[in-house]
Formats: C-alpha cells, structure tokens, sequence
C-alpha cells in the first residue's frame, strides 16, 4: 500500500458511484465525484509548490469541499490543519506562525482579515466558500480528476489539531496516518459500522468527533453522511428518519430531548447513538432511553489519542460511565503525584497508551515531555476512576479546562487578556453549569484600587481576541480572589459561589 490513510479511507471507493454525502440541499454526492473533487484539490495544492510534510491551514466552513480538502491533503502526503470557523484573526494569527503553514484556505470574506497574517507568515491565501466557489475551487477546477496518490507511511504526520494548555498556548498536536487508521477500524468493529448506514453527521468537522470519529468510520465503512452545516433542531428532526446512526455531544442529547417531536416512533429506524466529548448526564441518559427505547453509547477520547474507551455495542451500557478501554488501548489509574499506578477502584489520573496515541506537540518537546511518557503512557489531564468490571468513570479534571457544549476552554488564555484590561487587578475565570452547554464560561474580576470597572468595555475588548464559545458570559466583580495558605486561587469556592448564575 503507497499510502495507507488514503487508501484505506478513500482510495478504496474511486470507482464507486455509492452515496456518499446527503447535502443540506437536497442533493446527494457519490464516492466517485467526491473524489474526483478531491483529488483536483491535491493537484492544485502540488501545483501551488506545497509538497509532502507541508501545513495546510483551513478556516472554512462545513461543506463537502471542506471535507474533500482533508481527502487532498491525504492524498498528496499534506498535513491537514482545520481550524474552528469562530476562531478571530488574533487567533489564527498563531497557528499560522506557529504550524508554519504553507497555505491558508478561508472563505472570501475572511480574506481580508488573514491576507496580512499570511503575507507575515509567507504563506500562500486562497479561499474556498461553502458553495463550492472561491479562488481555490476556481483554480483547481480545471485540473485531472485523477492524482497520483504521494507514497507515505503510518508513521507520516497526517493532521495537526490545535489544542490549549493550562498556560494559555496552544499546543499542535501532531496525528500521524496510522494513528488514525488504527482508531477508525477498531471503532468500524466495535460500533458495527457498514456500508448500510447513514449517519447523521450535525458536528463540526474541524475537531476529532466531527472530522476523526464521524467521517473517517464513515469512509472506512464505505457508508452515507447526511451533512447537516451545523446542528439545527428542526432539520434532526426533518433528518433522523432518513438515519441510522447519530454521534452528538451531550448538548445534542438535551436539545432533542427538549422537543416533543422527538420520539420513539421518530427513532425506529436508528440503530445506534453515540455521545462523547463532554460528560453526558446519567440523568440525560435515562430519560433518552424512557422517552426512545434506545440506550446512548458514550464513548471517551481527546485530541491527542482520538478514541480510548467506550461502551459496548452488545452488552451492558452504564450511564454515567464512559464504557471499556478499546481494544489496543491500555488504561491505567495513576497516583497524579508519583504516576504509580493505583488499586482498582480508586480515584486518579487516567492514563493511555496504544497505536491511537499521537506523535507529540509540534515544536514542543518540553510540553511532549511533560505529558508523554517515555514508555508511551499519555497522561490526559482527566481523573478517573475504574470499578471491578473494567468500566471507566470520569469524575474530574486534573487540568483547569471548561468543555461548554463539547468546545474546550482554556481559562489561563481567558484570564492573560482580562488581566491586561484597564483596570483589572486580577482575574479568575471559572465554569459553572448550563442548562444548555454543560458548562458555561464566567470571568471574576478584581480591580485595582480606585479603579471603576466598564465591563461592556471589556466584554467587546474581548470580542476582538476571542472566538465568541470563548468569550465570558458572564463578568463579576469580587473585592479579592478566595485563596488558600499558598497564595493559590480557590476556583472551587468560586464554582460553589456562582453555581446558580445561568439558573
Ligand atoms: C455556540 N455558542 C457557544 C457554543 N456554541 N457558546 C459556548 N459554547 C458553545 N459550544 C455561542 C454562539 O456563538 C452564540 O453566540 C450562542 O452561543 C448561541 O448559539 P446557538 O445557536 O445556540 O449555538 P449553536 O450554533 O447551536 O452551537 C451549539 C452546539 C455547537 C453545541 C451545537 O457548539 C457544537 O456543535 N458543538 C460541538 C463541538 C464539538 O464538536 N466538540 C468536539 C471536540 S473533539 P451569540 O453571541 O451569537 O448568541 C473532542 C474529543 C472527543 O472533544 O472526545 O470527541
Ligand atoms: P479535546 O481536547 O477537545 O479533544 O477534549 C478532550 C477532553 O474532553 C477529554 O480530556 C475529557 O476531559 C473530555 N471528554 C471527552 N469525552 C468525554 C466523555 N464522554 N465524558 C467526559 N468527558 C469527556
């Protein structure tokens, strides 16, 4: 095999004339013209000069373009680089300098707004719209439907995808093709993916659950998408009887829920939900199994390692729980201090390591260092806990993060920018929970003396810096910062405090 992710995932089907993509107008998009898409994309990224190894930076939106890119850049040995549609110039300013891109994909009217960060970081800006049109697409057009697919190997790097860290940069972490493949067939196996199913993909295909988890077993399965732009209740709705399979973060779960339309008779021809990315309420998974018959398959997993655990297809789901390590995957519960690893059933660190775990962060060897083992143990930030049948719990973080509505948020990056508003002394930046989200983001301001705060000043100070999922929903101003003996800000007390705000 010349090159393992892209002919595993979408080599296989070059002359298929199967569905492949239900379109949110109605048409369909075989195997064959999405790849004959595809694979003009690839000649026109190798025509631009881009060659094996290269980043590619898109910020475009959900399309069948969007994913025909990722098909290109595996087929011409690129690495693929999405970026969240929300993200604000500031913020693509670093992973354009920080990836060393060599070409920046965006809609038309972000141009303007990254032609300057692309002509600093001497990467070439083409767009590409949802519609299908813009320079790139224009371009491309009049290039072969074939490519001859660049040779590669598991090892190659096939993504990067950004993630935050507790000091507020953003880490690449850096996904090779066998990481990859080996996560797609185990999940092909364990959720019984074929070409029978049609998935009701409603995520964002710029993280691991939208691009990784739904599209690649997808692809791998041979099966249909219906590729909704984004999660829009009414079309589910429209949708769902057209599906088989569903993948939603827990926000999913509680919006359908919240609709009388949502029923049993609705559901009949589903054969499997899935729920992951932030935790999924046992209480939410009762009453989705009161209300359609069927039991929501939550599965865990992260950036850097994709899938790790997951419930059973046959056999018992537990609410509440995130399921079994998959197979490959080993996890272990470790004591957070000493990294030994600690008797079943208690509470610690959750570590993994298998083929799914990823390379390390780009350019970070320190940051690689303090989180991946030499033995090749990952250690996820996340405390968990093990009972006696193998199924894991989730029952905290040991990383200052806020998961509202399946996006991550990094409070230090939050906190750097109030810090620097006039004015603010100091600030803390907390989650606390949301009907809606799970959690949602609430900024704690303390002044400095005399000073008198302008907090609608500040919010669209922050509107500028900061994708709008990032942004505070809500800012308070406290006299000081509750903090233990060492000086250490009690975030704890502060989530107690202000518990019931969105309430
Ligand atoms: C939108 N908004 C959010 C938000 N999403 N704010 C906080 N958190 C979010 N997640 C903002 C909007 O900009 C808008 O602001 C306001 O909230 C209300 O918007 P909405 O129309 O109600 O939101 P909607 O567009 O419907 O989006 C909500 C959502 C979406 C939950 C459907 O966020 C979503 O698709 N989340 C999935 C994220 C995901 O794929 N995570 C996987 C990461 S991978 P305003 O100002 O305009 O009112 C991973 C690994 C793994 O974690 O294990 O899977
Ligand atoms: P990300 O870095 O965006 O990939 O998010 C990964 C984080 O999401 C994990 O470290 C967990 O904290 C969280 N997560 C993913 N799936 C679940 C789940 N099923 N339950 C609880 N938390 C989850």
């Amino acid at each position: 095999m010349t090159n393992p992710l892209y002919d595993t995932l979408f080599g296989q089907h070059d002359q298929s004339d199967a569905v492949f993509l239900h379109l949110q107008d109605g048409t369909t998009l075989t195997y064959a013209r999405f790849l004959e898409t595809a694979a003009q994309y690839a000649g026109y990224l190798t025509q631009l000069g881009l060659r094996a190894g290269d980043r590619v930076a898109v910020q475009i939106e959900k399309s069948a373009e969007a994913l025909a890119v990722y098909a290109a850049c595996a087929q011409s040995g690129l690495v693929f680089l999405p970026l969240n549609t929300g993200y604000t110039a500031d913020e693509i300013a670093y992973f354009v300098e920080n990836s060393g891109a060599g070409i920046v994909l965006c809609d038309d009217r972000k141009r303007s707004d990254l032609a300057p960060i692309a002509a600093r970081c001497g990467a070439i800006l083409e767009t590409l719209n949802a519609d299908g049109s813009g320079s790139f697409a224009q371009q491309a057009a009049s290039l072969p439907t074939r490519f001859e697919t660049v040779a590669r190997s598991r090892d190659d790097l096939a993504a990067f995808l950004y993630t935050s860290g507790t000091t507020g940069r953003s880490k690449g972490a850096m996904l090779s093709q066998g990481n990859l493949l080996s996560n797609a067939q185990t999940l092909v196996d364990e959720w019984r993916f074929t070409t029978q199913d049609v998935l009701l993909h409603a995520l964002p295909i710029f993280h691991t659950h939208g691009l990784f988890v739904a599209s690649n077993i997808t692809l791998l399965a041979g099966g249909q998408m219906i590729f909704a732009p984004k999660f829009d209740l009414d079309q589910m709705i429209a949708d769902m009887p057209r599906a088989t399979t569903m993948m939603g973060v827990p926000t999913f779960y509680t919006r359908l829920l919240g609709d009388a339309r949502f029923t049993k008779e609705l559901t009949k021809d589903m054969r499997l939900f899935i729920s992951g990315s932030a935790p999924l309420l046992a209480e939410t998974h009762i009453q989705f199994e009161d209300r359609t018959g069927h039991r929501i398959l939550e599965r865990y997993g992260m950036t850097e390692t994709n899938m790790n655990t997951s419930n059973p297809y046959e056999g018992e789901r537990r609410a509440g729980t995130v399921g079994l390590p998959l197979p490959g995957v080993e996890l272990k519960i470790t004591d957070s201090k000493t990294g030994a690893t600690l008797p079943q059933g208690e509470i610690g660190e959750i570590e993994v390591r298998g083929p799914n775990v990823f390379q390390g962060y780009w350019q970070m060897p320190e940051k690689t260092a303090e989180e991946l083992r030499s033995d090749g143990f990952f250690i996820t930030g996340d405390l968990g806990q093990m009972d006696a049948d193998g199924y894991v719990s989730i029952v905290g973080r040991n990383k200052d993060l806020i998961i509202s509505g399946g996006y991550n948020i990094y409070p230090k990056e939050i906190e750097l920018l109030l810090d620097d508003q006039d004015g603010v002394l100091e600030s803390a930046v907390i989650g606390v929970p949301h009907a809606d989200f799970g959690e949602s983001v609430v900024g704690v301001l303390v002044a400095k003396p005399e000073a008198d705060l302008d907090l609608d000043h500040i919010k669209a100070s922050l509107s500028n810096s900061l994708a709008r999922f990032k942004q505070p929903q809500k800012l308070v101003v406290l006299p000081e910062l509750p903090r233990n003996t060492m000086g250490k800000v009690q975030k704890k007390s502060l989530r107690e405090q202000f518990a019931a705000i969105f309430q």
